[in-house]
């Protein structure tokens, strides 16, 4: 029941200065930082992640906003990780995500809002909806060597 799961702090976040804020939710959570790093994705990059988006009129926003400045990829282990990070994030709309979610508490974008522009749905973040998603995503953005197991003060109180 471990499970890992990929976030993304897209560059609205990077770029708002938000990082520590929403970081700090995950670690007062007790999930685990297991892999961090800054990355600038390419179009490449963009297109693999959002494979199921790609043929959407909304991916061509949708690639100009997670291309257009460096993403923080991070990976969290925890019990049943990817469904509580999911919890955590809230809905996609930001207008429409519950407050005390992260996406209802630091946004406030709209579907309409972002058609409208032409735009990309600004909502901080990304993270995998599904553990066989979130083992792909995995995949896509870390090598193996660069996730790490060690032990944390949560392993004596919240594992047992
Ligand atoms: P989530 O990130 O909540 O899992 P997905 O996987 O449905 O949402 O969509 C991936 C990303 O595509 C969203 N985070 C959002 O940025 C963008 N997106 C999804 N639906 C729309 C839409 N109707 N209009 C604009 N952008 C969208």
């Amino acid at each position: 029941m471990i499970e890992r799961t990929l976030v993304l702090f897209k560059p609205d976040t990077v770029q708002r200065g938000l990082m520590g804020r929403v970081l700090g939710r995950f670690e007062d959570a007790g999930l685990k930082m297991v892999g961090c790093k800054m990355v600038w994705a390419d179009k490449e990059r963009s297109k693999k992640h959002y494979e199921e988006h790609v043929e959407k009129g909304f991916y061509p926003g949708l690639e100009n906003m997670i291309t257009e400045g460096p993403v923080l990829a991070m990976v969290f282990e925890g019990i049943e990780a990817v469904a509580l990070i999911r919890k955590m994030v809230g809905g996609t709309e930001p207008k429409s995500a519950a407050p005390g979610t992260i996406r209802g508490d630091f946004a406030h974008a709209s579907y309409g809002w972002a058609d409208s522009k032409k735009i990309g749905l600004k909502n901080l973040i990304h993270a995998s909806a599904t553990l066989k998603e979130a083992k792909a995503e995995v995949e896509l953005w870390f090598a193996g060597n660069e996730l790490h197991s060690y032990k944390n003060v949560h392993e004596a109180h919240i594992l047992n």
